[in-house]
């Protein structure tokens, strides 16, 4: 098991006051804090090691290049990918979503096509399939969800069929925690000839994941939310995949030649890698993996689990809270979401704020699953391995003064 209370030592912002108080940072499903390990990395490339890569034949444009490269290695491994160039950078989870859905879903979707998402999808993993569907006449599908935030396959074989070109689903959900069983939607994508594209935004982070083993075609994911800096992503696809996808953005970096009447285009990976890209972010992100993989990522998901069963306990012992998510903690993550009963989930956030404690509020951008439960929106409390027992009895703390202050102004 981890050590919670030395790791936090190593965040520098955890060591600050907010309004006054010790921060209790509950929110990193948003995005994670980041340890002075990455946080050194950004620095010293700045103060030591600047330059544009892949450009220069000097010292230090090639020391840059080699840095940024090493992260590639360093992804392709940490993911259990075939090799580095299957590794495409981008700027977050969203924009790997986009390029696949612009350069092989406009390639390879047509009038009647179907896509298949879920009713849990965060935002990013709906709009730009949306987007495609309308300029290609295709047709998306949802598996539903279950009251608990389950996915409802009973009727699975009617919604992946020989129509489905490609199947997008979340490792796990950013509201309710909750793990999906991929591995026969997986199974069930491929016997129909359908693509499987894993959105690991809240995956890559929490859960061991081998994009081989797991045979998805495409992984996306963030390296904000894996202790990495923001304005980093990554987009892995199978390489037969990947080579026959047609550039999406044009410029620099991603040619082979070009002429005033025409241009042919680079091999993989820069291929889909146009313009200067985030040097610095992703040469520290490697910094983040190395920091991921000492601690160890099924350590991280027990004490997850631990902190989770722990905080719905806490929670489950207040009067007038509504929880939601599975009830088996091995399939969910560290995230809590919950109702103060007659309460906005915004005026929780403030008041929890006003003690230092930052939880996130609102609809998380998964309007859809807020449709599908009739709520406006959650509070969410997300753990990382940072976060100790000491921060959900804040949390708990809090709450019970959220519950005083409502009820005086209800007595009132
Ligand atoms: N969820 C949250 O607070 P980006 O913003 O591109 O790095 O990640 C998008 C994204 C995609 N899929 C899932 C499952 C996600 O959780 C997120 C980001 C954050 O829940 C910010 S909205």
């Amino acid at each position: 098991m981890l050590d919670a209370y030395r790791l936090k030592t190593d965040f520098p912002i955890l060591q600050t006051n907010m309004n006054g108080k010790s921060l209790v940072f509950l929110d990193s499903a948003a995005s994670s804090q980041k340890p002075f390990q990455v946080i050194d990395a950004l620095d010293k490339y700045y103060k030591e090691e600047n330059a544009n890569i892949h450009r220069g034949v000097y010292y230090l444009s090639q020391k840059a290049t080699e840095l940024f490269e090493r992260t590639r290695i360093k992804i392709s491994e940490f993911i259990g990918a075939k090799c580095a160039k299957v590794i495409i950078f981008t700027r977050n989870t969203t924009e790997s979503i986009n390029l696949v859905a612009q350069s092989w879903g406009r390639q390879n979707i047509n009038r009647g096509d179907v896509i298949v998402l879920t009713e849990l999808e965060h935002h990013s993993n709906i709009v730009p399939w949306q987007m495609l569907a309308q300029e290609k006449g295709a047709v998306i599908k949802y598996i539903p969800i279950n009251p608990d935030s389950s996915l409802d396959t009973t009727n699975i074989n009617e919604i992946i069929d020989y129509r489905t070109k490609i199947v997008a689903v979340s490792q796990m959900s950013n509201v309710t925690g909750t793990i999906h069983d991929i591995k026969p939607l997986i199974a069930k994508a491929h016997s129909v000839g359908a693509l499987f594209l894993l959105d690991g935004a809240q995956g890559a982070c929490h859960i061991e994941t081998n994009v081989r083993e797991l045979d998805v075609d495409f992984y996306a994911f963030s390296a904000h939310k894996m202790l990495g800096p923001t304005g980093v992503g990554v987009l892995y696809g199978k390489e037969e995949i990947l080579e026959k996808m047609p550039p999406w953005m044009g410029g620099g970096d991603m040619i082979s030649d070009v002429s005033l009447d025409k241009s042919t285009y680079a091999d993989l990976p820069a291929r889909l890698e146009a313009g200067t890209p985030h040097i610095s972010g992703v040469i520290a992100f490697r910094h983040a993996i190395e920091y991921l993989e000492k601690v160890g990522l099924e350590n991280i998901h027990q004490h997850e689990v631990a902190l989770t069963e722990y905080a719905l306990e806490r929670l489950d012992s207040l009067n007038g809270i509504t929880l939601y998510g599975v009830n088996d903690l091995q399939k969910r993550g560290g995230v809590v979401s919950f109702n103060v009963n007659g309460v906005h989930a915004h005026d929780v956030g403030s008041i929890l704020d006003e003690e230092g404690i930052a939880i996130r509020v609102g609809h998380h951008c998964a309007q859809p699953f807020m449709k599908k439960m009739k709520i406006a929106g959650t509070c969410r409390a997300s753990f990382y391995l940072y976060n100790t027992k000491e921060d959900i009895d804040a949390l708990i703390n809090g709450l019970l003064q959220v519950k005083e202050i409502f009820a005086r102004v209800v007595k009132r």
